[in-house]
């Protein structure tokens, strides 16, 4: 059976140091680190103004550089296979930067674009073991953690909503994908022994207690690859745009049940139609689980993300097979009290909401059943970024 484990904050960094040394033959002055994410529900509602309810992950992106008097930045990622790549673009006192490849370089001189200094160059190292590909947002972390480095690297200091903005905004125009504002959110807000109810419209947010004593949360890695930088994701945000639209409202956050009847009348099409459905529910099931996870009403936590999942998988269609599958087979399994895709979906991971002492047998249920090899873990909320001290 695979498991998913964090190697932890000073090992990371003290891989990212050795490596920095070995690299550039000096030490670095700076450092910092941003983790992965799941959701626990509210799935793509957050580009159209909704609820999400994620929680910062154990694993993380660690940032370690200095300056290098020079006009270039200079960036080593050591991938967690040990494979190394590197890559170097101007830097923002010498030039105006454009996205390019290498394509992964674009979340890195994304950002570097848009903070909101000027920087000189430097020389970088970056180490991560957030899985990558997975729906964990390895990306987000990437982001975040590098502009925390910036920060720590220009004594510039961001307000962490305008963080996750400008991180996002790097993500639309660099690497070029239109994601809502969950995942730099959370990745830059997280909290330990929390998940992050978060109002996507005014980007207000609170912090809600997860209390794992009695149930807690199974992450299943699917291990089908998930791209989001294709045409679907693209694809149902303007489907919502649209339906906001037809109704005349700024978007669906704003729109009632009885809208969706309004929508059919105005002859709207099939499958826009399926999409605002789901955003309207999912956002009442979200508003509905932030109040009782803390409750500890697992019974009907568990039925919404229930239907959350088949919403996603049949009005929104973002889940595949594999994810069908996993659900499926964690929803005949005991102890289990509810199950879903988490994340932009088309492959990455399932979570469920399991009585602590039916954990094992679960694994083992997924492991016997799965059509796939899943990678387990059990989310440990974690905090969000931070600046990370050198010795
Ligand atoms: C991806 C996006 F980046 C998020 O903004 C969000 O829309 C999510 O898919 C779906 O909830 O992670």
């Amino acid at each position: 059976m695979t498991e998913a484990v964090a190697k932890g904050e000073t090992t990371l960094l003290r891989l990212a140091c050795d490596k920095f040394v070995a690299a550039y033959g000096r030490n670095p002055v700076a450092a910092a680190g941003a983790p992965g994410r799941v959701n626990l529900i509210g799935e793509h509602v957050d580009y159209c103004e909704g609820y999400v309810l994620p929680v910062a992950l154990p694993f993380l992106t660690v940032v370690v550089g200095a300056y290098n008097n020079t006009d270039e930045c200079k960036i080593l990622s050591i991938l967690a296979n040990g494979q190394e790549a590197t890559a170097t673009f101007p830097a923002t006192t010498a030039s105006v930067l454009k996205p390019g490849a290498p394509a992964w370089a674009n979340y890195v001189k994304g950002v570097v674009a848009n903070f909101p200094e000027k920087v000189r160059g430097f020389d970088v190292v970056i180490v991560s073991d957030v899985p990558m590909g997975s729906g964990v947002s390895s990306s987000a972390s990437l982001e975040v953690a590098f502009f925390t480095f910036l920060e720590a690297l220009t004594g510039t200091r961001v307000e962490p909503v305008k963080k996750a903005e400008l991180c996002q905004k790097a993500e639309h125009e660099f690497p070029g994908m239109p994601c809502g504002i969950m995942d730099q959110f959370i990745v830059t807000m997280g909290k330990k022994d929390h998940a992050l109810l978060i109002d996507c419209r005014s980007l207000e947010s609170t912090h809600i207690p997860m209390d794992s004593n009695e149930a807690v949360i199974l992450v299943v890695n699917s291990n089908v690859k998930h791209q989001l930088t294709g045409s679907e994701y693209p694809q149902r945000r303007a489907q919502c745009q649209e339906a906001a639209m037809k109704l005349k409202l700024p978007s669906l956050r704003s729109a009632h049940v009885e809208d969706l009847k309004e929508l059919k009348w105005l002859n709207c099409d099939e499958l826009v139609c399926k999409r605002a459905t789901h955003v309207v529910e999912e956002i009442a099931r979200t508003v509905e689980v932030a109040e009782l996870l803390p409750q500890k009403a697992f019974t009907e936590v568990g039925q919404r993300f229930y239907q959350s999942h088949e919403s996603l998988s049949k009005l929104m269609e973002v889940s595949c097979p594999e994810l069908d599958q996993l659900v499926s087979i964690m929803k005949s399994s005991p102890g289990v009290y509810g199950a879903r895709m988490t994340g932009g979906g088309f492959g990455g991971c399932a979570i469920a909401l399991v009585k602590k002492e039916y954990v094992e047998d679960v694994k083992k249920k997924v492991q016997s059943q799965y059509n796939g090899k899943p990678v387990f873990f059990v989310c440990q909320p974690s905090d969000g970024a931070r600046i990370l001290k050198l010795n």
